[in-house]
């Protein structure tokens, strides 16, 4: 078996997703995600120009010896840009694979682990009373976690709030330039306690409740955060401080016992090894696009596993319903799974362009058995969605210092 074509397709439903098809000489072709939200088109031309080329007339069965040739051969490693490139051959090698031995790729990955994949949503509002109103309406849809987010009060535009959109996708597709939103961490500190005390005298402890920090705080004021929330048992505060210094979360572990959830941002083992080995996080968020791949995300399991950290990959709107279809895979197959984070199936529009084998219910996503990961792209579709650029918010302090956001 040969890869005879390789197609690299942008489209924009509601939201802009880079999608690789690869097409060998026995018909089969795989699919995989390359989407790096707001850097689109540097993951674009990192394939056609750069991986495409070596990869013609390849055998698409050596998905791991094309993995090691595309990461240690490329001498430049690691980096969002190229693992995204790097991952979506992966995923549409392991896609094919699936195809030509007509299993379901979480099969070939060992079987399955569980029946269902719990799964967190979002509940966020502009408001506290908003939130926790939301929050009610996801513990009706039998969810077993959920993410809370709101707006602080006096600060125009807080991460994870809709700010007035009516979805993810009008939110995140529409940014022609960086919006610059501002941030006060003496208004977050001050916030945050109360809407998880209120959460919990509505909603009891069942619930279980998870909460984005988005790297917005130091190491000793994630501490601070950690130890006001403790009563609220949370099963974990996501990005609680930025992980370019992982030292910093031997800071935040000295002081305070709520669970941290890392790794949305990283791209290789190498981002969280310390993070795991030192036992500074619980959970790991890599995501399979962001991370290079199934092979490398199955590599960071185990690896994790042994310091009993769980995997909760990240599951936002600008990852494509190819990378959530392989993330479905991986967690029935991933033994030490802990939470999939799950905004929905999106718009019309969107599924007008992908088609997947998810559904949900009552708190769990399930994966319908189809050989490979079983998502189809109609190209006629996205073609007539194109490209728009959009970029992510950039933060400032309330003094102008531009700050994480
Ligand atoms: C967020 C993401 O889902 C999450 O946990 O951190 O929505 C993140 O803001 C986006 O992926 C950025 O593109
Ligand atoms: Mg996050």
């Amino acid at each position: 078996m040969k890869i005879t074509e390789i197609k690299v397709l942008v489209s924009c439903p509601g939201r802009n997703f880079v999608t690789l098809k690869i097409i060998t000489d026995e018909g089969v072709y795989g699919l995989g995600d390359a989407t790096v939200n707001g850097r689109e088109m540097a993951v674009v031309a990192y394939l056609e120009e750069h991986l495409v080329p070596c990869l013609i007339n390849r055998d698409p069965q050596q998905i791991e010896d094309i993995w090691q040739y595309l990461y240690k051969g490329a001498y430049w490693r690691r980096g969002p840009i190229t693992m995204a490139a790097i991952a979506a051959i992966d995923m549409a090698l392991w896609d094919i694979k699936g195809k030509v031995a007509g299993l379901p790729v979480y099969q070939l990955l060992g079987g399955k682990s569980r029946n269902g994949i719990m799964a967190y949503g979002h509940a966020n509002g502009e408001t506290l009373e908003e939130t926790l109103h939301n929050l009610g309406k996801f513990i009706e849809q039998g969810y077993k976690a959920v993410r809370l987010q709101c707006a602080i009060p006096g600060l125009a535009g807080t991460y994870g709030t809709l700010e007035g959109k009516k979805d993810y996708f009008e939110l995140q597709g529409n940014r022609p330039l960086p919006p610059e939103q501002p941030w006060s961490t003496s208004k977050y500190m001050n916030f945050i306690p109360e809407l998880f005390k209120q959460a919990r005298e509505q909603y009891g402890y069942d619930i279980q409740l998870v909460h984005d920090v988005h790297s917005r705080l130091t190491p000793i004021e994630s501490a601070q955060l950690g130890k006001l929330l403790e009563p609220y048992n949370l099963m974990f505060l996501e990005d609680a401080s930025p992980a370019d210094n992982q030292e910093g979360y031997k800071v935040i572990r000295s002081h305070t016992t709520i669970p941290l959830a890392i790794g949305e941002i990283f791209n290789t083992v190498w981002d969280a090894k310390d993070l795991i080995v030192n036992q500074s996080i619980d959970y790991l968020r890599t995501a399979i696009t962001h991370g290079g791949g199934i092979t490398p995300m199955v590599k960071m399991a185990n690896f994790a596993d042994m310091y009993h950290v769980r995997m909760a990959p990240h599951g936002a709107p600008d990852l494509s319903p190819i990378c959530h279809a392989a993330h479905a895979h991986f967690n029935l197959w991933v033994p030490n799974f802990g939470v999939q984070e799950f905004i929905g199936f999106g718009t019309e529009k969107l599924n007008s362009v992908f088609s997947h084998p998810l559904s949900f219910d009552n708190g769990y996503i399930r994966l319908e058995d189809k050989p490979g990961l079983g998502v189809e792209y109609n190209e006629e579709e996205a073609a007539k969605l194109t490209y728009k650029r959009s970029y992510l918010p950039v933060s400032r302090l309330e003094d102008g210092t531009l700050w994480y956001w």
